[in-house]
């Protein structure tokens, strides 16, 4: 069938951010919106002719819409051959799976994760490559490019396809394979990890277990995994069907956000094991009974204990994590004499260092984990990955959690977000910082001397690229560190990070409260960037 070349007026704002292009529905329902940002990734790609992708989202509100107009772009820009996931469903880190098994030459994944969904939540949309990961900012930068001179683009005039059923379609000439969503996926899971030892731990009746998946994308897959390949009981997965509007939620794994999940942990008929997935499944959070993991010693955890996982009792090549991440993991790598890498914030940065094997575990404080299986960070690896460090050490997470920091001594962490910031506010605070950068190092604040002070610039050891402005680092004598950043996801004003990690060895204080510890190294994040001053916040919106 014939196709359409459309006439489209430019628009300016198609920058993709930390993942990808986020906005609000409203934003992506303007006309020609989607289509300019799907036609200048197809341009940033060069020669579509005969190539192939994968296509799936998180089933957000928009999430189908979008879908039927990309088919039609991919088959007007001359794609031979196109995988969806059924009703238009794929995980990130599905996606990213199923990119690699079918050797796709690349993806698009529909999702603005975590941010609300539904008609006035937000959309986003961002383009992997053949390895599975998120396209590295060289690409993200000719998308953009060609977003700000695009002057028309190519669409199919074709009849919508039907995704609910499984099979083999044909689109102007282009092949559509709507595949099970969740199977791939599940077999690759089963590779990595030792089932029978995890059968044989939800068997016992002094183990128990909660799934939150929070009303979004990783409902199918956690029932599939854990309750009918794993035995779990059923309902061990809540909130399990995934909803265009998440139940008007806010599917962020977290201790604010993750509500239900947190009151039944933290409670007397609390099960031995809680976590929960964000809206695309690619973050994790990980609970014992009255017990919160932080991701960064998730990471370290997760590093120390891979011996015990099938796949990679072999060891490991290095650890990498993004900057802004607890040091924790740093010393694990010491201990096993492995490469330790410290890239900025966003998977995409972490790509390269896989694919060279330089690191095979990778991790973000932002509830980010994942290896060298996939090219995404990945939410139930990360939950199968403890089950297994739990069925082969027979100990409670807590046990586990304080015994690795008597060996490692604890890095005490917490990021405090300041949300919805007028741009110009924020602004403010990162340019102050900036202007103190010369004359920090060598002075002293209640007794910590800063060692040094940047903003971080990222020097990739495999293809030479550097990233440069990707926070603001202060570091102390002994190791004490903040961290400032803008997020790059948002879709309302700026959101301000800021990041404050303290080590501690003396075993006497290891099970300290972690806002006490950090108390005067928080006062001190505040004040050096003149927070109240310049936004008039006197508390974070959201402490992790
Ligand atoms: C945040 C996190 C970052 C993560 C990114 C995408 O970015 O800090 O670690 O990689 O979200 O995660 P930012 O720029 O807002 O700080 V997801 O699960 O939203 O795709
Ligand atoms: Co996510």
């Amino acid at each position: 069938m014939a196709h359409t070349t459309v006439t489209t007026t430019a628009f300016t704002d198609q920058k993709p951010g930390t993942s990808g292009l986020r906005k609000k529905v409203t934003v992506f329902q303007q006309a020609n919106y989607l289509e300019n940002f799907v036609q200048a990734t197809f341009n940033a790609i060069g020669d579509c002719v005969g190539k192939s992708l994968v296509i799936g989202g998180d089933g957000r509100f928009y999430n189908q819409t979008a879908i039927q107009i990309i088919l039609k772009m991919a088959a007007a820009n001359g794609f031979s051959q196109v995988w969806v996931g059924q009703n238009g469903i794929l995980s990130t880190p599905a996606a990213s799976c199923v990119i690699r098994k079918y050797q796709a030459f690349g993806g698009i994944i529909l999702s603005a994760s975590h941010n609300p969904a539904g008609q006035d939540g937000d959309f986003g949309i961002k383009f992997n490559t053949s390895n599975g990961g998120p396209a590295p900012e060289s690409i993200t930068e000719a998308i953009f490019e060609n977003s700000l001179t695009i002057k028309d683009y190519k669409i199919s005039n074709d009849a919508d396809i039907a995704l609910d059923e499984i099979g083999s379609k044909e689109l102007s000439g282009m092949t559509i394979d709507i595949i099970d969503s969740v199977s791939d996926y599940a077999d690759l899971m089963e590779t990595i990890f030792d089932f029978n030892q995890i059968q044989d731990l939800l068997a016992k009746d002094s183990f128990s277990m909660r799934f939150d998946a929070m009303h979004a994308v990783t409902g199918p897959y956690a029932k599939e995994i854990l309750e009918n390949r794993l035995g779990a009981e059923k309902g061990t997965v809540i909130n399990g069907i995934p909803l265009p509007d998440f139940a008007k939620g806010h599917p962020d794994p977290n201790l604010t956000y993750a509500e239900e999940l947190v009151a039944e942990m933290f409670s007397d008929h609390a099960p031995v094991f809680g976590a929960a997935s964000d809206g695309d499944g690619d973050r994790n959070m990980i609970l014992g009974a009255n017990f919160f993991v932080t991701p960064s010693d998730s990471l370290a955890i997760l590093a120390a204990n891979a011996d015990l996982v099938p796949a990679y009792k072999d060891g490991l090549s290095g650890i990498a994590r993004s900057m802004p991440t607890s040091q924790a993991a740093d010393r694990v790598a010491e201990k096993l004499g492995i490469e330790a890498h410290e890239t900025p914030t966003g998977w995409k940065f972490f790509g390269n260092l896989l694919d060279a094997d330089r690191a095979t575990l990778c991790g973000e404080e932002s509830f980010g984990t994942g290896s060298n299986h996939i090219r995404e960070k990945d939410g139930l690896w990360a939950v199968l990955f403890w089950l297994n460090i739990l069925a082969a050490r027979s100990q409670s997470v807590a046990d586990i959690v304080s015994q690795h920091w008597q060996t490692f001594g604890r890095n005490f962490y917490t990021r405090h977000d300041y949300e919805a910031i007028p741009n110009a506010e924020a602004e403010q605070v990162m340019q102050h910082l900036e202007d103190q950068l010369p004359t920090l190092t060598g002075k002293t604040f209640n007794g910590r001397t800063v060692s040094y002070a940047d903003n971080f610039s990222y020097h990739d050891p495999i293809d030479n690229s550097v990233s440069s402005q990707q926070g603001i680092r202060i570091g102390f004598d002994g190791g004490d560190r903040i961290v400032y950043r803008l997020s790059g996801t948002g879709t309302e004003g700026a959101t301000l990070r800021v990041y404050i990690e303290s080590y501690e060895d003396d075993k006497a204080k290891l099970l300290d409260d972690t806002q006490q510890t950090l108390a005067d190294l928080i006062e001190l994040a505040d004040s050096l960037a003149k927070i109240v001053d310049f936004t008039g916040r006197t508390t974070p919106t959201v402490i992790t």
